[in-house]
């Protein structure tokens, strides 16, 4: 599925409403500033970006959209994401695969909906501390970015201002890695459609290689579906990718999260990719310096730099 020549279209996505920390909306800001797009050009990539996505005025939006139920800006990032998923479905139909840099991951709904439009069969490895499924019912803090993987499979209840996601995932090809704070809402979630995941409890006892090697299995036993690979930077440890919203301990190491990019990369299924929830805003200068070092690198590897 790689395409070739080998293209792909950079989609910044400045945009936070998923969640109440400022500064993730400067994340893919940085990813750019960092020098990604060349970074990817030495590798052979034909790189595609013409400036950060420009929402309608988010701040306007933010101010007139009253909660509905929990939901916090649900309006907004309703609006923001049904934009992305067009974005991202335009480039992976014409050949070219979309890398989105967040942002909060409540865009995730925005890009998977775009990949799997062209392609419904497509695979999705969500590699995260959290699940990011909650639902309507069961969210507790009425984030978005904490729901968006609870949209795309079609659960909970159906609010009107979400009715133009198809929920066009199945419960079967979606696989985490990474999970190590999951609500109890969400446990019984993943429990109820039978979701596989790979806790950071299971990469301690197989390891990366084997934990990878079991994902894939899991969804793409044949290695011949095509693979979105959503990557939230929270699942490294916060030593690792310090400027995070919500940095739990206990995380993915440097080399375990480059090795599911290296590891999907090699796999030659991968179609698109999402590198979200860089905040830098958050820490201090040395530590944003090394989380945005870290997004881009993980870019990187998914997109086929090798060790040797
Ligand atoms: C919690 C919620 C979340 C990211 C936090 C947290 C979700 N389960 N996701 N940070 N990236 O609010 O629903
Ligand atoms: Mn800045
Ligand atoms: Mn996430
Ligand atoms: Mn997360």
């Amino acid at each position: 599925f790689l395409p070739n020549p080998k293209r792909v279209a950079i989609v910044g996505c400045p945009f936070s409403g998923g969640q109440p920390r400022p500064g993730v909306d400067q994340g893919p800001i940085h990813l750019i500033e960092a020098g990604l797009p060349r970074q990817l050009e030495e590798l052979g990539w034909e790189v595609h970006f013409d400036g950060h996505h420009q929402f309608e005025d988010i701040s306007a939006s933010i101010a007139s959209d009253p909660p509905i139920g929990k939901l916090k800006n649900p309006r907004t990032v309703s609006k923001v994401c049904e934009a992305v998923a067009k974005v991202v479905g335009k480039h992976a139909r014409e050949g070219v695969l979309p890398l989105t840099l967040g942002g909060d991951h409540s865009l995730g709904m925005g890009t998977v909906s775009g990949t799997l439009e062209q392609y419904p069969d497509a695979c999705v490895v969500w590699v995260d501390a959290h699940a990011d499924i909650n639902t309507v019912e069961t969210t507790g803090s009425g984030n978005i970015h904490g729901m968006p993987v609870a949209f795309l499979l079609g659960l909970g209840s159906k609010i009107e201002e979400y009715a133009w996601i198809k929920p066009a995932l199945k419960a079967n090809r979606l696989v985490y890695i990474g999970l190590r704070d999951v609500d109890a809402g969400e446990k019984a979630i993943l429990r109820e459609h039978n979701i596989k995941a790979f806790s950071m409890h299971e990469v301690d006892k197989y390891g990366i290689g084997k934990v990878v090697e079991m994902a894939l299995d899991h969804v793409n036993p044949a290695r011949q579906l095509p693979i979105h690979l959503s990557f939230d930077v929270d699942s490294l440890d916060p030593t690792v990718a310090p400027s995070t919203g919500t940095p739990v301990r206990g995380g993915l190491t440097f080399r375990e999260g480059h090795y599911i990019c290296e590891a999907i990369y090699e796999t030659g299924c991968l179609v698109a990719l999402d590198i979200v929830e860089v905040n830098p805003s958050l820490e201090d200068a040395a530590s944003v310096k090394q989380t945005v070092a870290i997004g881009c690198s993980l870019a990187r590897s998914a997109l086929g730099e090798t060790l040797l």
